[in-house]
């Protein structure tokens, strides 16, 4: 493809080993004297950042001189794991470098294992930003990604006593070799101040945002590289700084403890990613990183598009915005202050210029996720984004009642303003208003988007702003780098690696389905990948697992929608079941292996009972003489990127068991069925179309369908309905002490008695039951299994994320891609 293959191997290895000594030796200032793993990391690092850099550049010399319309993906998180990996199979050199350091006795494989994750996202949404990056780099898009430079990343999860216990994650502590600090690249951001009035002598009105506390936004870029292409996009990170004229007017008044004070308050912006997933908190300094994050972000893109001298008119078709949720949402007004206010534009060409640029991906139907904030709140923050925010509702509402005239609740409903004490923005209203397109991430998702959180919007826009692009997940990271067994299988198979960037390819494993020597193969890396996570459980854990058992794994944030409650419910279900058998009984039972990871939010209670519980429940079967390895529970603590890439490839069932409805697609659900792991599901986000993919039989599905749910949470708020007479079972068991003090568990069982069981547990419990045991009998017939394994990933081509970022391109942001000549 281009340089690096076809250099001659020894002056390559040699020019490697160069430039690690020189990184080692120059850049750190250590000799090969003390070495260590992690020094001889940095070495390996900063030599594949000077490549990294070389491509970027030239990369964004080529788009400056081509100027095509670029998309920017504006994220609050971007969870990118680790790069060291992911940098040299993308730049083709990671057979070379393994060489290089194996010459200098290091161990490739040692030194990936030093660096710490970038864990700058909760979950799914930020893990998708991540995707999309290497897919938009990959398919040679002219693309940038943007978001926030946080200090502190996700917390780090312990466990103690079995329950979670939160540590900060300080990951820059030993410093990023995969960041670029641009003090060059800076901008002011403003906050509170007032609003002056302005008439002109000819009478028109304008309007002035002045005083107010400044900061400094300050980039930091994150280089991308394609796979296998030159093409190396950017994520701009921003930090806060103190501005600098008001340290020095304090320090001139011998104020200095007063200017350190604003220097702390400044840098507290960027300081901590708030650990919430599909849950909103209204806290003054989330909202104050959301502004810093547009303001700088649009500064940036603006200074860009100047450079070519364009009439603003021009900039919807040079310019693409994507909101990744609403947490950018304040990016609409804040471009519609800039046209107007600093750019003098009317209302109305400025709102036309805004609404042909953004476009918005809703990521949750959760009413609690729902981002709503107080009007007194963005008042006192932002004076003047919220006297824009009541002109865009205003003509907004205008419009509403034109189309329907006299109907006074519909315009109540679809308000941008919530009334009420305090009134409240509703975030996704003002980013539909705001936006040409709007999009759910499952088909699913999109319909209920359409059809039962914003109908109002879909008929007043008469159907013609809201869409689907169906998630996707990078077949780089989640197959070829994660499980390269297996990748390296499917190669000789097909007969090329042309898969990696065409995942349509894996359609041809279907003939192998049948293929004794393939099955038996296959199989065996499964195996592979089933002994390298039973190692990894038994070094954290000190629990042996046999890699012999059925691995049924469910990791993903802990939440009550997700349902892991039922799960251990489920756990203990079987526990007394076998419990009850004779040992001769027993011993044709499937011997099964339960893992659980997951991060709770720090403030959730019941989510954090929940991890107890399944600690507890573990700490009782795990050590039953009886049960051996018929049944083992593993929660293994601090689920990360890096963990997920050991655990996913070992799955021989995963589950993604939400209540139907409530999971917007999932995107672990595609990385473990790609990896041949068969789900074991609800009929509720991307798990239906990929049952569609891959076919009802290699799919375990139960449960309620989505347009039931209502109903039945209607009957349960009346308690119409009986509890499930098995999961009665399973409560006392709980109540009687089974798993220590039942007393802890009481908030958590009210849940289902008491609480309404709001996510339908007991409804769905005997047919979740009856899936479990499916999969045990389907278990048994190895070879049925294992082609089922295959048909998995054979039918997984459409959850690449290059198809959803190839849909994104054409249908909504209009780009093209623009291929960088590979002259390295
Ligand atoms: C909001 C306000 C304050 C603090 C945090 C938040 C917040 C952060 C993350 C709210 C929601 C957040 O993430 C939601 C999320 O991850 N949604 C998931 O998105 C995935 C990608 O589309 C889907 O696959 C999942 O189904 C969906 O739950």
């Amino acid at each position: 493809l281009w340089k690096e293959f076809e250099t001659p191997e020894p002056a390559e290895i040699k020019a490697i080993q160069k430039s690690f000594l020189r990184h080692v030796t120059k850049t750190f200032a250590r000799t090969a004297f003390n070495m260590d793993n992690f020094g001889s990391y940095q070495g390996t690092a900063y030599s594949l950042r000077d490549r990294l850099i070389d491509k970027w550049n030239i990369t964004q010399q080529h788009h400056t001189r081509e100027d095509p319309k670029r998309v920017y993906y504006l994220s609050l998180e971007f969870l990118l794991g680790r790069s060291l990996d992911s940098c040299l199979l993308s730049l083709g050199v990671k057979d070379i470098y393994k060489k290089a350091l194996d010459e200098l006795g290091f161990r490739l494989e040692d030194l990936i294992g030093e660096e710490v994750d970038a864990a700058l996202g909760n979950g799914g949404l930020g893990r998708l930003a991540a995707c999309y990056m290497d897919s938009l780099a990959t398919l040679d898009y002219p693309a940038w990604g943007y978001g926030i430079r946080y200090n502190y990343g996700i917390f780090k999860q312990l466990i103690v006593d079995g329950y979670q216990t939160e540590f900060p994650d300080y990951w820059l502590n030993f410093g990023n070799p995969w960041e670029i600090e641009r003090l060059d690249v800076s901008y002011e951001v403003r906050f509170r101040g007032y609003v002056n009035k302005v008439t002109e002598e000819d009478g028109t009105i304008s309007y002035v945002w002045e005083g107010g506390e400044k900061v400094v936004a300050v980039a930091y870029d994150v280089p991308i590289p394609g796979y296998g292409t030159m093409n190396t996009i950017n994520i701009r990170l921003w930090s806060a700084k103190p501005a600098r004229e008001f340290d020095f007017a304090m320090f001139n008044d011998g104020n200095y403890e007063k200017a350190v004070e604003e220097q702390k308050s400044a840098e507290n912006i960027t300081s901590v990613l708030y650990p919430n997933d599909n849950h909103m908190v209204g806290k003054i300094l989330r909202l104050k990183q959301q502004y810093f994050f547009v303001c700088a972000t649009l500064q940036d893109a603006i200074r860009r598009f100047k450079k070519t001298n364009r009439p603003w008119s021009d900039f919807p078709y040079q310019v693409s915005i994507q909101l990744n949720d609403t947490h950018p949402t304040l990016g609409i007004p804040e471009l519609q202050r800039i046209l107007i206010d600093e750019e003098g534009l009317s209302w109305d060409d400025a709102w036309d210029i805004v609404t042909k640029t953004f476009s918005f991906t809703n990521h949750t139907v959760l009413p609690e996720a729902l981002e709503r904030w107080a009007v007194p709140l963005i008042q006192d923050l932002l004076p003047r984004h919220m006297m824009i925010i009541f002109d865009i509702n205003l003509f907004f509402l205008q419009k509403v009642e034109k189309k329907f005239p006299g109907d006074r609740d519909r315009l109540r409903r679809m308000s941008i303003i919530e009334e009420g004490h305090p009134q409240n923005v509703r975030m996704a209203f003002l980013a539909i208003v705001g936006s040409h397109t709007v999009n759910g991430v499952a088909a699913l998702h999109s319909n209920l988007i359409k059809n039962d959180i914003f109908p109002d919007f879909v008929e007043f826009y008469e159907g013609n702003k809201f869409t689907n692009v169906t998630n996707g997940i990078t077949p780089r990271r989640w197959l070829h780098q994660c499980n390269p067994a297996l990748s390296d299988f499917i190669t000789q198979k097909l007969g090329s690696d042309s898969w990696v960037k065409d995942l349509e390819q894996l359609k041809k494993l279907k003939e192998f389905a049948d293929d004794a020597a393939v099955q038996k193969q296959w199989m065996a890396i499964k195996r592979q990948n089933k002994v390298r996570l039973a190692d990894y459980i038994h070094s954290i854990t000190s629990i042996q697992v046999s890699p012999d058992s059925l691995f049924d794994i469910q990791v993903k944030r802990i939440h009550e929608y997700k349902r892991q409650f039922m799960n251990i419910l489920g756990v203990i279900h079987r526990y007394l079941r076998l419990k009850k058998l004779t040992p001769e009984q027993r011993a044709k039972e499937v011997p099964r292996l339960v893992v659980f990871a997951g991060k709770s939010a720090p403030g959730y209670f019941i989510a954090k009972l929940v991890i107890k519980l399944i600690n507890s429940v573990g700490e009782v079967v795990n050590n039953d003489p009886e049960i051996g390895d018929i049944l083992k529970v593993v929660f293994i603590p601090n689920y990360n990127v890096s963990l997920a890439e050991i655990i996913i490839p070992a799955s021989d069932i995963s589950q993604h068991i939400s209540t139907a409805g409530t999971e917007a697609s999932g995107t672990s659900n595609m990385k473990f069925v790609l990896n041949g792991g068969i789900i074991l599901g609800t009929v509720d986000g991307a798990n239906i179309e990929i049952g569609e993919e891959i076919g009802e039989d290699n799919i375990f599905f139960f449960g309620v369908k989505a347009d039931e749910v209502e109903d039945i949470r209607h009957l349960n708020r009346y308690r119409k309905i009986e509890m499930d007479p098995d999961l009665r079972n399973v409560l006392d068991a709980i109540e009687r002490g089974t798993f220590g003090d039942p007393k802890i568990f009481e908030p958590l069982v009210a849940t289902l008695t008491v609480g309404g069981d709001y996510y339908l547990i007991s409804k769905d419990f005997a047919s979740y039951i009856e899936a479990q045991a499916d999969s045990d009998e389907a278990y048994k017939d190895k070879v049925g299994w294992a082609k089922k394994s295959i048909l998995c990933t054979a039918g997984m081509s459409k959850f690449s994320s290059d198809r959803s970022i190839n849909e994104y391109a054409e249908r909504i942001w209009k780009i093209k891609p623009c291929t960088v000549p590979a002259t390295l």
